[in-house]
């Protein structure tokens, strides 16, 4: 279903009680000043996720997120976290295939499918992400590597379980860099991006896809950004670590 998304992504950051504690922050800000039109998640480390879960019980506006799962079920992967994990602490959503996952542990849009898969099959939505380099928007193929980005992880889907993802465009250049894609540009992106589900999905599942944008997303910012008529809310990094931060950029719808 499209909503006003505000998703949070903590990345690395954040040991258990400074994470409580920031959740304790956004839940009683978002509980003064935020009315109920927008879908706030926070996307924390697997170690916080049963902690906050606690926290937010009972909250029907805020939302739990992974930021990664394994492509298997279950079995002998020393270390790794099933979907079947996330959902037993109460996660919601899971963030799959962000470019930091794509470059630093070699994610492949083959591997992103299973993720997106198993992540299906057990009740998580996947916040699936995708987002161009410097350099291929230099060369002008951002949108053809785009879309081929979705083809290949999220077309073999039925247009059910289509329907429960929510798209993340964050161009790799404008992340952690403090550059932010314009609003023309993410809403150009993100258009693009919806015409090419419809053509596969058709133009009901691709009217009612929420895509974010993400990318040094602030408040100074999120206001243009989210104004754009393809751009349904943002993937927050670095302000999402701030409470203040967050919360001003949840307001901004
Ligand atoms: C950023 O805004 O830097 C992000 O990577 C959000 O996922």
């Amino acid at each position: 279903m499209r909503r006003n998304i505000v998703a949070g992504n903590w990345k690395m950051n954040n040991d258990l009680q400074e994470g409580l504690k920031l959740t304790s922050e956004i839940l009683n800000m978002v509980q003064d000043e935020v009315n109920d039109n927008v879908h706030v998640i926070l996307g924390v480390p697997f170690v916080h996720l049963s902690s906050v879960s606690k926290l937010l019980e009972g909250i029907d506006n805020i939302f739990l997120s992974a930021q990664n799962c394994n492509e298997h079920e279950s079995g002998a992967y020393t270390g790794e976290i099933s979907a079947a994990m996330l959902k037993s602490v109460n996660a919601d959503y899971v963030i799959l295939g962000h470019s930091e996952r794509r470059e630093y542990f070699h994610e492949t849009s083959q591997l992103l499918a299973k993720k997106v898969d198993i992540a299906l099959a057990n009740g998580l939505t996947p916040i699936f992400c995708c987002g161009e380099s410097l350099e291929i928007r230099e060369a002008d193929t951002q949108f053809e590597f785009v879309c081929q980005q979705l083809t290949e992880s999220l077309f073999h889907l039925s247009p059910e379980e289509f329907g429960k993802i929510v798209i993340a465009y964050e161009p790799i250049w404008a992340i952690g860099t403090g550059k932010t894609a314009t609003a023309d540009q993410a809403q150009e992106m993100h258009e693009i991006l919806r015409k090419h589900i419809a053509g596969k999905f058709g133009e009901e599942i691709a009217d009612n896809l929420s895509i974010l944008y993400g990318g040094s997303c602030k408040p100074g910012n999120a206001k243009e950004i989210f104004s754009g008529k393809d751009v349904d809310g943002g993937l927050i990094g670095g302000a999402s670590l701030k409470s203040r931060d967050f919360v001003d950029i949840i307001k901004s719808f």
